[in-house]
């Protein structure tokens, strides 16, 4: 890889010789300052970049839902076709929700005579192919699962360690358009170095298919693995409760500089409709998740979608947040006893603001202009998300009285 580097480099350098002497001698100088190791280590992320990953996907946050925080190993083919019907009857495909992914357990626990994997008879028996198809004719689109590793999570079928491009190749010809791609029984080996080798495989197939890195923030994923994926988690797994929720998006706020278009820190699907949070909790997780710039993959039932699960997942305000073409992920501001500011800058000079009480009980909550970015003396228009109304010409601060553990979410616009 350093090698093939250097000769592109030296190939470039004489190409900028020939453009401007002093382009190249900018470029050598600046080579100089870095040490070699970091030198190989940035040509090698380039290249890869260059290389692996243009496969122009996730451009904003993936949008869609996985069978993994509600039906863990008990999915089929039914249930499959079922998610996609009520993705388009819901109305959530029309609002951008288009991945219909299958986690874990699809698969039989041995190979073919080839070494291919094969769908599980009893729950799939179909195949993937077919339920890509079925898919794909509602104009959504299919994901699956694999791991980087000998054995999925479940050990319910192989993952595909020392398999990637025959596997890689088996994904693309049945249709599949992304996939999730775990960390268990993976013989201790880095995963900067297994993961690269699905990212190759995946882009050798010819086929755009979006690659969700599931390393569990491991190694540190987001420094290294926007040349090789399009998103990494950079937790571990969610659980559907408030403490799991709230470090979850505190853990993935760390990492909030390396988020951009075409690769997304990943704190984990999504919870809400499951029933272990209260309504004004789920409001916080979508809140978070939609600001953070997340990948919102919906992880209930949405065949049986209650109105407030529909409600809160079908916000296209706050949709609109997380789909904001300038692709910044929004962080923690202020933090002050559970009392907290998380903001971001989107298009067009707009400013998304959360307002959060984490705390135990009703407080007021208060953003300064100085607290999220914007200059003092700007009066903007303060559009509340979820009340769905509009405050004129605010000036220096907005504030809310907020029940314990609920949130506000607005966008401000300056006028
Ligand atoms: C996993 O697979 C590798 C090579 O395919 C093998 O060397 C290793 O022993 C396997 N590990 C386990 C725990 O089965
Ligand atoms: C969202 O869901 C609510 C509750 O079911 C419904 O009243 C509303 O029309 C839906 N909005 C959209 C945009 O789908
Ligand atoms: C007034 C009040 O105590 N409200 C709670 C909301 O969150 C803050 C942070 O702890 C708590 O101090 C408050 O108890």
């Amino acid at each position: 890889m350093a090698l093939q580097y250097s000769s592109i480099g030296g190939r470039s350098c004489r190409l900028s010789m020939v453009i401007g002497f002093a382009l190249c001698l900018l470029l050598l100088l600046s080579n100089a300052r870095t040490s070699s190791a970091t030198r190989v280590l940035m040509s090698k992320e380039h290249l890869l970049r260059r290389n692996l990953l243009d496969n122009g996907l996730g451009n904003t946050p993936p949008m869609g839902w996985n069978s993994w925080n509600h039906f863990g190993c008990n999915i089929d083919e039914d249930l499959i076709r079922e998610t996609a019907d009520a993705m388009v009857s819901t109305g959530l495909a029309a609002l951008g929700y288009q991945y219909v992914n299958i986690d874990d357990c699809w698969a039989e626990l041995d190979r073919d005579s080839q070494g291919n994997l094969v769908a599980k008879a009893s729950t799939f028996p179909s195949g993937i192919q077919a339920l890509a198809d079925y898919v794909h004719g509602k104009g959504l689109k299919l994901g699956l699962y694999s791991d980087a590793g000998n054995l999925t999570c479940s050990k319910k079928m192989p993952g595909s360690l020392g398999h990637e491009d025959q596997d890689a190749k088996t994904f693309a010809s049945w249709g599949v358009d992304y996939l999730k791609y775990d960390n268990c029984n993976n013989n201790d080996i880095s995963p900067k170095e297994r993961y690269p080798q699905m990212s190759e495989a995946l882009l050798n197939t010819g086929r755009p298919i979006f690659f969700s890195l599931c390393e569990w923030g491991q190694e540190d994923p987001a420094i290294w693995a926007k040349s090789v994926g399009n998103s990494w988690r950079t937790t571990g797994d969610i659980k559907d409760n408030w403490n799991s929720m709230t470090s979850r998006a505190d853990q993935n706020d760390m990492w909030a500089s390396y988020a951009g278009p075409g690769g997304w820190n990943d704190p984990d699907m999504l919870e809400v409709g499951n029933g272990g949070m209260t309504t004004e909790e789920y409001r916080a997780h979508f809140s978070i998740w939609a600001l953070a710039k997340a990948p919102l993959l919906i992880g209930c039932d949405i065949r049986a979608l209650d109105a407030t699960t529909q409600e809160l997942l079908n916000n296209t305000e706050v949709i609109a947040v997380n789909q904001d073409k300038l692709g910044v992920q929004g962080r923690k501001v202020k933090s002050n006893d559970g009392l907290e500011v998380w903001a971001g800058p989107l298009s067009d000079n707009k400013v998304a603001v959360i307002l959060w009480n984490r705390s135990s009980s009703t407080a007021t909550i208060t953003a300064s202009w100085s607290d999220i970015g914007l200059e003092s003396g700007t009066s903007v228009d303060a559009r509340d998300l979820w009340a769905h109304s509009t405050q004129s010409s605010v000036t220096e601060e907005i504030s809310a009285q907020l029940d314990s553990h609920a949130c506000k979410m607005y966008v401000l616009t300056p006028n």
